[in-house]
């Protein structure tokens, strides 16, 4: 088996492997190299293969950020974790060989707690329950790449998502193993990977005591029945359902119990959404006052077809595709193929839990030739739902538009 820590494998070597194979399962524009281009400027990326993963659409290389082809979601409901995208912050990620050795890793509970613990996997595991839970896990930037003005950061086009089934223990177990002391207030999460400039601040994500003692919150050693995979956060990671995937930290080995709010550079100014229902604000504005972003809005997508492709006239064709949200569960999605005049219900799949991603289908059978485009909205169980225009934030986070595909049908 290949060493699932060595460096990435060259781009050469999986044009070797087939390059013909990009355009079927990229869904975006396969350029006949090794690139694909995402449909915005600049949207041309290198397509890697890295260890453990099959080959993904390249954003950086350092640190390595990857995102999943579309495509790969209309391939079940739980994705891959050879398909799983990627994503980090800091020059030194991932952590190196040394630090993720499986025999010397240890997780530290310290802070503001009666009795500072200490456990490797093997206690962790062994000592509290283990559960599991489906749940999508998403980038607060994914989309990020469509926002119109351009927004600065990663841009990313819809594939920094993915819904695995996560295995670990409850991470209110192991805050109440160490005992809350009296005026806790937050919990800080730190993984291995650290800055390799000492001006660049280490990533470091707070939540509030309340949700750190919410039974939902896992510390995850498994991803679909495999250990996680090194890119994923081996050993260990938080999972957060329902939350940006900011707050997942991975290869996690401390947890700090603080009495006082945390004001570290990725609490604030970092991660932060317009304080408003929406977390819209005009382009080119600022908003007032800011929050730190928590949970998913509503999202839905066709997998079935991509951008641009051609479906004969009078067939008829199974439309199939997915939503979410920040974890009420999915109520509707509906679909309409004449730019949002009529709309029809699609039929939901199997639940995986309000947590997971829901699979739709619908079929339709396109009468007259011509363009069309085909729109998907969704809406939760709050009655949530997705608006038809983008709403623009600063930093391009929690797009959720209803999405467009182009169809021609001849
Ligand atoms: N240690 C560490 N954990 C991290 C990050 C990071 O940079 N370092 N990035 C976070 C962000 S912003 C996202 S979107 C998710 C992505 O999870 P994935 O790489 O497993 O897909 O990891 C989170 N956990
Ligand atoms: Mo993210």
């Amino acid at each position: 088996m290949a060493d699932p820590l060595s460096l990435p494998q060259s781009r050469r070597r999986f044009l070797a492997a087939g390059s013909g194979a990009l355009a079927i399962t990229l869904g975006g524009l396969a350029r006949g190299d090794d690139t694909v281009e995402l449909p915005f400027e600049n949207g041309v990326r290198p397509v890697v293969k890295y260890p453990q993963k099959r080959p993904l659409i390249q954003l950086t290389a350092r640190p390595p950020q990857l995102e999943t082809p579309m495509a790969v979601f209309n391939e079940g409901l739980l994705t891959p974790n050879d398909a799983f995208f990627v994503r980090y912050h800091l020059a030194g990620a991932p952590p190196s060989r040394e630090l993720l050795d499986p025999a010397a890793y240890k997780l530290s509970v310290v802070g503001n707690v009666e009795s500072p613990l200490s456990f490797s996997l093997a206690e962790l595991q062994s000592r509290f329950e283990a559960v599991e839970v489906t749940a999508v896990n998403q980038c607060s930037g994914n989309g990020r790449g469509f926002f119109k003005p351009r927004v600065p950061g990663g841009q990313m086009g819809n594939g920094a998502m993915g819904c695995a089934r996560w295995k670990g223990v409850r991470l209110a177990e192991v805050l109440r193993a160490a005992g809350l002391r009296t005026g806790s207030r937050q919990v800080l999460f730190n993984g291995l990977d650290r800055p390799l400039l000492p001006s660049v601040p280490d990533f470091i994500k707070a939540l509030e005591m309340d949700q750190g003692l919410d039974p939902e919150l896992l510390l995850a050693w498994e991803m679909n029945g495999e250990p996680l995979p090194w890119l994923n956060g081996f050993p260990l990671r938080l999972v957060v359902p329902g939350h940006y995937g900011t707050y997942w930290i991975k290869h996690l080995h401390e947890i700090t119990v603080t009495d006082a709010e945390f004001k570290g550079y990725w609490m604030d100014p970092a991660y932060r959404i317009p304080d408003d229902p929406c977390a819209h604000i005009e382009p080119g504005t600022k908003p007032r006052h800011t929050v730190p972003i928590t949970r998913f809005n509503v999202r839905s997508f066709l997998t079935s077809l991509s951008d641009g492709v051609r479906v004969a006239a009078g067939a008829p064709v199974r439309l199939r595709g997915i939503a979410f949200d920040g974890g009420s569960g999915i109520r509707e999605v509906i679909v309409s193929d004449d730019a949002g005049r009529t709309w029809r219900g699609a039929e939901l799949g199997r639940d995986e839990g309000r947590h997971a991603f829901r699979e739709w289908t619908l079929d339709w059978r396109p009468a007259a030739t011509g363009e069309r485009e085909i729109w998907v909205r969704a809406t939760n169980r709050l009655g949530q739902s997705q608006p038809l225009e983008p709403l623009w934030n600063p930093a391009g986070y929690m797009r959720n538009v209803v999405e467009r595909v182009r169809v021609s049908v001849g």
